[in-house]
C-alpha cells in the first residue's frame, strides 16, 4: 500500500488573505500513530483573535443582507469541492488525528451531508405568520442573523463537527471566526479553503489557529463575538461558561457522554455483540457519543462476556491507512496517560479486568500512542470508571436484573448524550425509549452513528440546552428571532385595550 505523506504548513485566514501569526510563532500538529509531523500551523495570539473578530465584523452588515438562497448556493458549492476531495482529506484525517480510513471518510462523508442539507436551508430559514388579535394587522416572527459567531471544535470529527457549527451559522446570515483542535488543525484549514474555493466572500469566515488557553480564551472575552459554539469537554465547557458568565453571549455548549448500551434477556446477542464492538471501539472510543458503559441482563451476562472477550481479543490496532486496522491511535499523550490512569482507578475500586488495560508497544505501535481495547467486568455503577468520562477504548460492564433496573443504571450519571437498548420486545423498547433521559436513543442499534438531520446533543452535564445537526433545531443558536407587527388600519389600535372596539361590521 502507498502510503502518501506530504508535510504542509498553514496560516491564518483572516478578512480573505492567509496571513501569518502577528508572533510569527508556529505549532506542529503530529500523526498520533507514528509521531510523525503532519503539518506546521500558525500558533497565534489575542492580536490574531482580534484582527479575525473585527473583519468578521465588517463583513457582517454585507452578508447577512446577501440573499439566503445565494448563501445556501455557496454551501453546495462547498459540497461539491467536500465531494471531490473526499478520499484526500480523510487520508488526511487519518494521519492527523489517527481514525481508520473507513470511519474518516464518514467523517467528511457527515460534513458533505451538511453541506447539502443546510444549503436548502437558505431557501427555507421559515419564520411563523400569525392572525393578530385587531384588524387589519398583520404579523409575523423572522430569523435573524445574531453576528460574529466564535466556533471552536474538537479534534475528534475535525471535519463533521466545524460543518455543524459554520454551515448554520453562515447561512443564516452570521460571520465567523472558527478555531479548529490544536490537535488537528490542518483539517481546519482544508475545510476553510474550501469555502474560499467556493467563493464564501472576505471576513465571512476566519480561521485562528493555536491554543484554547490563548486563541480560546481572547474569542471567549472578545467583545466582538456574539456567539460562541463551543465542543469538548466537560471541563473545558465549564470554563467556557464561568469565563463567559458577565459578558451577555449566546453560549452553546456540546460536552462529554458516559453513554450505555442496555443488553435485554431477549436480545439478539450476535448483533448486540456488533454494536457494542462499534460503539466502544470504533474511532478508539473517542466519540462524545461512544459506549463505555455495558448493562447487561444477568441472565445473558455470561454467554455476552464470552462472545465479546473472544471478539475483543481479535480486534487488530495499527496505523489507521492499513486496511488491516480495526483501532487506530488515541489522539495525544496526554489522553493516553488519562485513559490509563482511569483503568488503575477501576482495578483500584474493585472492577475486574479482562482484557485489556496497558499500552500497546510492539513493534511500529510504540512510535505512536496506542491503547489495548479494554473490559472490565464486575463494574458498580457508582464506580469512577462508570461514571465519568474516560474517552478511549475503555468498557464497564454492569450487571442487572431488568429492564427497570437498566433504566435506572442508564440514567444514573451525570451526563445524558446517547443510550441504546437490545431487545426483540417492543414494550421494553418502547419504554427504555421513553425512560431513558438521554438527548439521542437507539434501539437495537449501538450508540454512536446519528445523522446530520436530527438534533443532536444531549441533557443534563452533556449540554447547556442546545442541539446541532437538525438545522431547525441549531439555527436556535443562531439566530434571534425578531416579531414583527404591521398595522395596516390607519388608526391607533391598542393591543389589549381596544378589544371591546372590535365588532364584527367594523
Ligand atoms: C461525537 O460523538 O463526537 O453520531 C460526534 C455519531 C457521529 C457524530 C459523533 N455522527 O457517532
Amino acid at each position: 500500500m502507498e502510503v502518501k505523506r506530504v508535510m504542509r504548513e498553514y496560516m491564518n485566514y483572516i478578512d480573505g488573505k492567509w496571513v501569518p501569526s502577528s508572533t510569527g510563532e508556529t505549532f506542529k500538529s503530529i500523526n498520533p500513530a507514528n509521531g510523525e509531523v503532519v503539518a506546521v500551523l500558525a500558533k497565534s495570539s489575542r492580536e490574531d483573535v482580534d484582527k479575525a473578530v473585527q473583519a468578521a465584523r465588517r463583513a457582517f452588515d454585507k452578508w447577512r443582507l446577501y440573499p439566503a438562497p445565494r448563501r445556501g448556493e455557496i454551501l453546495y458549492e462547498v459540497g461539491r469541492i467536500l465531494k471531490e476531495r473526499k478520499e484526500d482529506l480523510a487520508r488526511l484525517m487519518t494521519q492527523e488525528m489517527g481514525k481508520v480510513l473507513t470511519e474518516a471518510r464518514g467523517d467528511v462523508q457527515e460534513g458533505i451531508d451538511m453541506a447539502f442539507y443546510v444549503g436548502g436551508e437558505g431557501r427555507r430559514l421559515f419564520g411563523v405568520t400569525t392572525p393578530s388579535e385587531m384588524p387589519n394587522k398583520f404579523q409575523m416572527a423572522v430569523r435573524d442573523p445574531v453576528g460574529v459567531v466564535a466556533a471552536i471544535t474538537p479534534w475528534n470529527f475535525p471535519i463533521a463537527i466545524p460543518t455543524w457549527k459554520l454551515m448554520p451559522a453562515l447561512v443564516a446570515g452570521n460571520t465567523v471566526v472558527f478555531k479548529p483542535a490544536s490537535d488537528t488543525p490542518a483539517l481546519g484549514a482544508e475545510l476553510v479553503k474550501i469555502f474560499e474555493e467556493a467563493g464564501l466572500p472576505p471576513g465571512v469566515l476566519n480561521l485562528v489557529t493555536g491554543t484554547g488557553e490563548e486563541v480560546g480564551k481572547a474569542l471567549l472575552e472578545h467583545p466582538g463575538v456574539d456567539v460562541i459554539s463551543f465542543t469538548g469537554s466537560t471541563d473545558t465547557g465549564s470554563q467556557v461558561l464561568a469565563q463567559t458568565a458577565s459578558k451577555n453571549k449566546k453560549i452553546s455548549l456540546e460536552m462529554g457522554g458516559k453513554n450505555a448500551i442496555t443488553v435485554m434477556d431477549d436480545a439478539d446477542i450476535d448483533l448486540a455483540i456488533e454494536g457494542i464492538l462499534w460503539s466502544a471501539f470504533g474511532t478508539t472510543g473517542q466519540r462524545c457519543t461512544a459506549c463505555s458503559r455495558l448493562i447487561v441482563h444477568k441472565s445473558i451476562r455470561d454467554t455476552l462476556t464470552e462472545k465479546l472477550l473472544s471478539r475483543i481479543q481479535n480486534l487488530r490496532l495499527g496505523d489507521g491507512l492499513d486496511p488491516e486496522t480495526d483501532v487506530g491511535p488515541v489522539i495525544n499523550e496526554r489522553q493516553l496517560n488519562k485513559i490509563h490512569q482511569y483503568v488503575g482507578i477501576g482495578r483500584e475500586e474493585g472492577a475486574k479486568l479482562l482484557i485489556g488495560g496497558d499500552r500497546a508497544t510492539d513493534g511500529e505501535l510504540s512510535k505512536g500512542f496506542f491503547y489495548k481495547p479494554t473490559l472490565f467486568t464486575d463494574v458498580d455503577p457508582n464506580m469512577r470508571i462508570a461514571q465519568e468520562e474516560i474517552f478511549g477504548p475503555v468498557l464497564s460492564m454492569i450487571t442487572v436484573n431488568s429492564l427497570e433496573e437498566a433504566i435506572k443504571v442508564n440514567n444514573c450519571t451525570k451526563y445524558g448524550l446517547s443510550s441504546s437498548i437490545y431487545t426483540r420486545d417492543i414494550n421494553k423498547a418502547f419504554r427504555a425509549m421513553r425512560d431513558f433521559n438521554t438527548g439521542i436513543v437507539y434501539i437495537n442499534h449501538g450508540t454512536i452513528g446519528a445523522e446530520v438531520h436530527l438534533p443532536f446533543g444531549g441533557t443534563k452535564g452533556t449540554g447547556n440546552g442546545h442541539r446541532e445537526g437538525a438545522v431547525w433545531a441549531a439555527l436556535d443558536v443562531f439566530t434571534e428571532w425578531k416579531s414583527v407587527y404591521i398595522d395596516f388600519s390607519g388608526r391607533l389600535q391598542r393591543a389589549q385595550i381596544d378589544i371591546d372596539k372590535i365588532n364584527i361590521e367594523s
